[in-house]
């Protein structure tokens, strides 16, 4: 039976820059989640006939919040909802299903890398049949809508048994139950030459992947154990806890310290990789070694005719405004278009869906390829191993042959976390109206050649995106400054700092970063305004 319940609105239901996401128990408050997926219904407007892909990272609420997103879903008049066995599926995983399937987009429940749990964060990503997540014009309308919202439709039914494979039904909506890992693993033996790979295992080759306790586990043991032959074990955390184990599943040298000691002690493999919670995030590290994301996508980008799928040419590369430039003077010498975009990866959509551009990443760990339209762990990990196989050479020989050919971007981002609303966004607007004034300061050997917001038009849909604060030097260096649109409460700011060399390779980073640091610490004057001398993160 559909009931249709009243409700109130709830009046923070604005997406960030992946989908929404809150503490667990704003959530879980009555009526909440049924509220945001009901604006969403709302706003697509008629569901006879929609089909869409559901699934999750496994964290605390996901069982509950799924049940309900199926009841309502097939009391708002869906045809079909694809779902990942036992409700989990990873990002990419269902961004790949919602392609496959020609659907009309899907919901998979997840805070990505924030931490799970009933006093962790729990989130909703909605995609619309890019599969990729809908653009902030359609976001806004969400919004607008959950502002006015006061009834929900609701079936009153027994909760579906997601355990089972097959084809169940729910008054007239039809559900799949699949298994959440088949259809990704064959879209990765369609990328990439697996043969190669199973040879590079053979030869001796070892590995270590922390799926942090995420949902990637299985996605990695299938893939990098039963297939391509890495000695069990290989795969660690790789069982999905509804609080990862007490992790921090986001991929960084500060929350898998683990895995960075591991890889810089005796014991370390040839090679290692992690993702973060729903499996959109890598790490890559080598023996007492880390790859920077923004130059591991300069490398897959300097790399590519190594795999079949993109060996006959690719269109083109794209970061966000806040990874370094290392890819782009990858494409520059390759004779490439480099797009620059704001941090989402939404952004990059547009340009993948008109054939611009082929592969592109974040500073943010994240790096993926137009096979589908959202950043992919483990293929990075795959793309990382192909070029290991075809070249016989280690992550750190592969890292520094690239910067040899283009240079280095020394480069690092320092989080100030946890402080006020308040606070952050008067920090940014006052630097903002300070920024036209710096053009031509100098501060020691450093010389502003230019301070601005950063803009991006996008040259498919026209529409025009403000985000972060840039600060160009003469050398080439460059201070980004954003908050972070990912939390779940108060303000994070991050400042991004990049110093491109081409003669001193070998250098400790924060040390070549220390005279830029300390500009940005004092241009925007975070010491005074936040009371924090140094960030809580670096990565
Ligand atoms: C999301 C987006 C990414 C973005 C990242 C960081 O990632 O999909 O495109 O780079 O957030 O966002 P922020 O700096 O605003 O916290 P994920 O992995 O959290 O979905």
């Amino acid at each position: 039976m559909i009931k249709t319940i009243a409700t109130t609105p709830y009046a923070d239901q604005k997406m960030g820059t992946g989908g929404l996401r809150k503490k667990t128990k704003v959530m879980m408050q009555p009526n909440y989640f049924e509220n945001f997926i009901q604006s969403i219904f709302n706003t697509v407007g008629d569901m006879k006939g929609k089909v869409f892909v559901v699934g999750g990272d496994g964290r605390y609420y996901n069982q509950t919040a799924i049940q309900k997103l199926i009841k309502m879903a097939a009391a708002n008049g869906v045809k079909k909802l694809i779902i990942g066995q036992n409700g989990f599926l990873s990002t990419p995983a269902g961004s790949h299903l919602m392609l496959k399937n020609h659907t009309n987009g899907g919901f998979i429940l997840s805070a990505s890398h924030n931490p799970g749990g009933e006093n962790g964060d729990f989130g909703i990503k909605y995609a619309n049949e890019t599969g990729g997540q809908v653009p902030t014009s359609v976001s806004d309308k969400i919004y607008a809508n959950s502002k006015n919202i006061s009834e929900y439709k609701i079936y009153d039914a027994p909760d579906v048994d997601l355990s089972k494979l097959g084809t169940v039904k729910l008054g007239d909506m039809e559900i799949e139950i699949i298994d959440s890992v088949k259809d990704y693993v064959e879209m990765m033996q369609e990328i990439f030459d697996f043969d190669a790979l199973k040879k590079l295992f053979k030869s001796g080759f070892t590995m270590r992947f922390d799926a942090m306790n995420a949902v990637t586990g299985p996605y990695a043991i299938r893939i990098f154990e039963e297939i391509l032959g890495a000695a069990k074990g290989s795969v660690t955390h790789a069982v999905p806890l509804p609080d990862f184990g007490g992790l921090h599943p986001d991929p960084n040298l500060t929350y898998a310290k683990h895995l960075v000691d591991f890889m810089f002690s005796d014991k370390a493999t040839d090679f290692a990789g992690a993702n973060d919670g729903d499996g959109d995030r890598n790490m890559i590290l080598g023996r007492s070694f880390f790859v920077t994301p923004s130059d591991s996508l300069a490398i897959l980008a300097d790399n590519y005719r190594y795999i079949p799928a993109y060996k006959n040419g690719i269109y083109g590369v794209a970061k966000s405004a806040a990874t370094s430039t290392a890819v782009c003077r990858v494409a520059e010498k390759n004779n490439l278009p480099c797009y620059v975009v704001p941090t989402g990866w939404k952004y990059f959509v547009n340009l993948m869906d008109s054939k611009r551009i082929t592969l592109c990443g974040e500073e943010s760990f994240g790096s993926g390829s137009s096979h589908i339209r959202e950043k992919d762990g483990i293929w990075a990990i795959l793309f990382w191993l192909s070029i290991i196989a075809a070249t016989g050479k280690s992550v750190a020989e592969i890292t520094r042959e690239n910067w040899k050919k283009y240079g280095r971007s020394y480069y690092m981002r320092f989080d100030f976390e946890g402080l006020e609303t308040d606070v952050a966004d008067k920090l940014m607007a006052d630097l903002e109206n300070k920024l036209p004034a710096l053009a031509g300061q100098k501060f020691g050997t450093y010389e502003v050649s230019e301070a601005a917001p950063f803009v991006y038009n996008d040259p498919v849909d026209g529409s025009v995106t403000k985000n972060g604060l840039v600060i160009d030097f003469t050398n080439g260096s460059k201070i980004t400054y954003r908050l972070s649109g990912t939390g779940s409460s108060g303000a994070t700011l991050r400042v991004y700092l990049e110093r491109p060399e081409y003669k001193d390779l070998e250098e400790d980073t924060l040390t070549m970063l220390k005279d830029l640091l300390k500009i940005a610490m004092d241009v925007a004057e975070i010491t005074k305004r936040t009371g924090k001398t140094k960030a809580d993160v670096n990565t």
